[in-house]
């Protein structure tokens, strides 16, 4: 196995066996056999990239039909639209500014771009959420970003000073491609910035729920500058994100161009003395990884033989990996509740749990609620009061299984 990035030597380190796509919600009555992959990720030995060791054709994750939405979180709508003012008051601060996002989703960080009349464009080749995207006003190009799209939108609207990516990149196992198009595309003093899951928190946390189909790297400082490099790009700043469970948000410039935060050389230290990279680390997650599935299905099992009414909460992506891994079915958790309409009415993909809307969450309330969007743990528990005072319980996974009165 070999390096999707320099061909060096890939040691594996997790294996989730065979799974479904995490965003393909199975209409009920769907006869048609569901696509699945061999799940397991490994990490480079000369470059330090983690990364899955199977990949899955763009297609079939990334179409019309979609479901995922970035506005579906109060939390992250504000996050995004923080991010906007600030690219605005900075790196967008000069005479007649352009940026560019790959993977703009629905809008939430260039509608706001937009609502400024600043230039900009979305490449998004998800043609549902691209038109949610357009209705706010966004301009979209409905294209997969790589090398040739670099091309023609440079040819159609000039440099850009920014090209943004949150929760994309990491999408992409193509980072040839996209990094010779940043290099086209880019002014020469301009950033290249994006923000995905950070392996040190997935570490930490035993996240392992980050791991799954649309998450194809799982990036550090350490590899992200390896990577950097390998284009004429150099790493200038780093900025650790409690979004999604711990992410990092890098900003690339040309070699030169600017000088680094000391961030940079301070995250990059702290990956070197946790041996972050390190097969025998990473094979340490998975044991915990292992661990914590056998904890919770213990107790999925138990609270099925007292006669307790077990719901999810959150048609997550990542709790495809986990419902899977952990063999858990409509038998331990009858319903899935979520906010999404595409997901609303379809079966959880591979486990066939049926999912619901909001309003089956509270009709009524079920004993125990499985947290699967645990990443907007805050977020829900506020807004779902009325589970504790039916006398409810959360389950969580994440750091260990745990409960906590609702
Ligand atoms: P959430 C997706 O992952 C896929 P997922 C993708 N690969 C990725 O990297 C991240 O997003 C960015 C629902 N919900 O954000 C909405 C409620 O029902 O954890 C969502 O379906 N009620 C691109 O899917 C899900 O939960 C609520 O109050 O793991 C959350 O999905 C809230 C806040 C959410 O990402
Ligand atoms: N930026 C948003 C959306 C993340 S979902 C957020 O953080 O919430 C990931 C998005 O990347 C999807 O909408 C998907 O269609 C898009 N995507 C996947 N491959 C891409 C590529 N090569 N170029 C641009 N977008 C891509
Ligand atoms: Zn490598």
């Amino acid at each position: 196995m070999a390096c999707r990035i320099c061909s060096g030597r890939l040691h594996p380190f997790a294996d989730f066996g065979r799974q479904p796509l995490s965003d393909a919600f199975v209409a009920p009555g769907d006869p048609g056999e569901e696509f699945s992959f061999h799940l397991a990720a490994g990490v480079c030995e000369n470059c330090s990239m983690a990364q899955l060791l199977e990949e899955v054709p763009r297609e079939r994750m990334f179409h019309a039909g979609y479901p995922y939405l970035s506005s579906g979180s109060s939390v992250m709508r504000e996050h995004f639209g923080n991010l906007a003012e600030r690219l605005l008051a900075t790196e967008l601060a000069g005479p007649d500014p352009f940026v560019v996002e790959l993977g703009c989703n629905d809008g939430a960080m260039l509608s706001v771009v937009a609502g400024a009349g600043v230039r900009h464009l979305g490449v998004e080749p998800s043609g549902g959420v691209a038109d949610l995207a357009a209705a706010r006003g966004v301009r979209v190009r409905k294209d997969f970003f790589e090398a040739d799209t670099a091309a023609a939108v440079l040819a159609e609207d000039g440099p850009a000073d920014v090209v943004y990516a949150a929760n994309t990149l990491c999408h992409i196992p193509y980072l040839d491609s996209i990094m010779a198009g940043v290099d086209a595309l880019l002014r020469p003093g301009g950033v290249f910035v994006f923000e995905d899951p950070y392996l040190g928190d997935i570490v930490e946390r035993a996240s392992f729920d980050q791991i799954y189909d649309e998450h194809f790297y799982f990036f550090t400082a350490t590899s992200v500058r390896a990577m950097a490099r390998r284009h004429g790009f150099e790493l200038v700043d780093v900025e650790r994100l409690p979004v999604h469970g711990g992410e990092v948000r890098y900003t690339l410039a040309r070699r030169g161009a600017r000088t680094p935060a000391p961030a940079v050389a301070g995250l990059l230290a702290a990956e070197e003395a946790a041996a972050l990279c390190d097969p025998a680390t990473l094979r340490g997650f998975a044991a915990r990884v292992a661990h914590n599935r056998d904890r919770l299905v213990t107790l999925l099992g138990a609270l099925r033989e007292e006669g307790a009414r077990v719901y999810g909460y959150g048609a997550t992506a990542k709790s495809a990996t986990v419902l899977t891994y952990c063999g858990i079915g409509p038998e331990l958790v009858s319903l899935v509740t979520d906010t999404t309409p595409a997901k609303q009415g379809r079966l959880t993909p591979g486990s066939h749990i049926p999912v619901r809307g909001p309003e089956a969450f509270a009709d009524p309330y079920p004993d125990y609620a499985l947290l699967l969007a645990w990443n907007h743990a805050e977020e829900i528990m506020a807004k779902e009061a009325g589970f504790g005072r039916a006398g409810g319980t959360w389950i969580l996974y994440v750091p260990e299984v745990h409960l906590v009165r609702a």
